[in-house]
């Protein structure tokens, strides 16, 4: 999401701090620029107004002009007028779930949004990460298969799902699962409804008096981000007939500009609470605003990407490798262990896009070098080599590389690469354990707060680069160019 504003506007920023004073026409030139890239990232004209007014009178003041670093500030004026726009400076604001069970969430949307998706989505994080009792209902009447669809989706993520009763309408299905949801004591339900592929007043109804009956303490918005303008013109009808609490915005994974996202908060005055970012059930992301607007500058999104690895990176094994690393041992085992997690959080290319600077690095970095297939033959040399080569890397003379070449299949030349990058990293490991141990200590869970704010500011961690910010991958990210370098 939001590549193309990031292009444009790291250009425009890079003309900035390239020099050392700036007139106030230097500021206003950029300014047109940032409108003009807001304009073509189909952000909604009177945002982009009302975004620039702002940006500007604190832009152009005497303060800024006569700064040391006049153009850092000019940019951490737009980040913060971004922040303000996508939603403010809190944090995220939780799913109102807290209240007497079962609490209700009622979808709402257009036919094809991810109303359905997104259900399970939001289903399978609260029973995973709330550790929530979920039942889902379908009150989709109008296709028989959009019942079966959520009933599918149910199976596959393990939560419960309304049983299916012919015939029954969509107010009477929401008082059978509210009755149903009491029973069997689950904490929340969600109400998937049906949509149609136009705003007409039919659905309306049919969404309002669902509303009356389940009295949902949210009501989401489900709207395809793609459409751009038109889902914020959709956000906005629908907030006239329904009290909606929140958006979600689907197909961030597909939309390159984000017009959606940056208009949504202004126009509606609604908070946007998640992104769908897949059809997996797990491409869910909370929408945080702090977050979303350090990646439009190309800041990276490193919080996102630690979350991510605590998520899915087998903590005990992560506990593990940081222990070993702690008395200054990593070998191929662990290299092999690390490799398969950098897979694990979605291959470098999930990991790319959330690391800090690199959207820049992005271009110069080709396809073809980002592709995990290298990972995969690089855990292929690894298993080429025997018990005692694993553990004791020095062992590994010209003669066992070749033969661990042949192995692997491999060009020689790449074994040596293998090599050299295990060697940084058993050296960075030595580093860390000579004291500085920044992530995961045996024993204790995840980073610390310490650590978590310190990348949230984007500052570099004492004694160790921003890039290699998971927990237990101690060398930046393996066969990625450039990736140990200073950003
Ligand atoms: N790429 C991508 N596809 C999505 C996302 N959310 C939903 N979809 C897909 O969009 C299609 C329609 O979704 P569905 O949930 O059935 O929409 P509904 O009619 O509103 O219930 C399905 O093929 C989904 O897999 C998303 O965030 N990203
Ligand atoms: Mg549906």
């Amino acid at each position: 999401m939001f590549e193309a504003l990031t292009d444009r506007l790291s250009g425009v920023f890079d003309k900035l701090t390239g020099r050392g004073a700036l007139s106030e026409a230097d500021v206003e030139a950029a300014l047109r620029e940032v409108r003009v890239a807001l304009l073509e990232a189909d952000v909604a004209l009177p945002v982009v107004k009302d975004f620039i007014a702002k940006v500007k009178i604190e832009a152009v003041g005497e303060s800024v002009i006569k700064a040391v670093k006049p153009g850092q500030q000019v940019i951490k004026i737009v980040h913060d007028q971004l922040v303000a726009t996508l939603g403010g400076d809190g944090p995220p604001e939780p799913l109102r779930i807290a209240g007497e069970p079962p609490n209700v969430i009622m979808m709402a949307g257009l036919q094809g949004s991810g109303k359905t998706t997104t259900t399970a989505k939001i289903a399978n994080r609260l029973t995973k990460t709330d550790r929530k009792r979920v039942l889902m209902a379908s009150l989709d009447t109008r296709r028989p298969a959009a019942m079966e669809q959520l009933a599918t989706l149910g199976k596959s993520i393990g939560v419960d799902v309304l049983p299916i009763v012919a015939g029954q309408s969509p107010q009477d299905i929401a008082k059978r699962a509210m009755s149903q949801a009491r029973l069997t004591g689950h904490d929340v339900l969600i109400l998937d409804t049906a949509g149609r592929t136009t705003l007409d007043d039919e659905m309306m109804d049919e969404a309002a008096s669902i509303a009356q009956i389940a009295k949902p303490g949210e009501v989401l918005l489900v709207a395809d981000s793609l459409t751009g303008q038109d889902a914020v013109e959709t956000a906005k009808r629908f907030h006239e007939r329904l009290p909606l609490t929140g958006l979600v915005l689907t197909r961030a994974d597909g939309d390159g500009r984000g017009g959606a996202a940056l208009s949504m908060r202004a126009v509606t005055g609604l908070p946007i609470k998640f992104l769908g970012a897949g059809e997996r059930p797990d491409a869910l992301e909370v929408f945080d605003a702090r977050r979303i607007a350090g990646r439009i500058l190309g800041q990276g999104d490193i919080v996102g990407l630690v979350e991510k690895a605590v998520e899915n990176v087998d903590r005990a094994e992560a506990e593990k490798i940081a222990a070993k690393m702690a008395k200054g041992r990593f070998d191929f085992d662990d290299l092999e262990k690390q490799l398969g997690q950098v897979l694990q959080i979605g291959g470098l290319k999930g990991v790319m896009g959330m690391l800090p600077g690199v959207q820049k690095m992005k271009n110069q970095i080709s396809e073809s070098q980002l592709d995990d297939r290298q990972i995969h033959r690089q855990i292929g040399i690894i298993r080429s080599m025997t018990k005692a080569e694993r553990a004791k890397p020095d062992l590994i003379n010209g003669r066992r590389r070749a033969r661990i070449a042949k192995g692997s299949g491999v060009e020689v030349v790449e074994v040596n690469r293998l090599l050299k990058m295990h060697r940084n990293m058993a050296d960075m490991a030595k580093a860390l354990g000579k004291g500085k141990m920044p992530f995961g200590r045996p024993g204790r869970r995840g980073p610390s707060p310490e650590t978590l704010r310190q990348l949230g500011s984007g500052k570099p961690l004492p004694g160790l680069n921003p890039h290699s910010a998971l927990p237990g991958l101690p060398g930046g990210l393996p066969g990625l160019p450039g990736s140990n370098k200073k950003s």
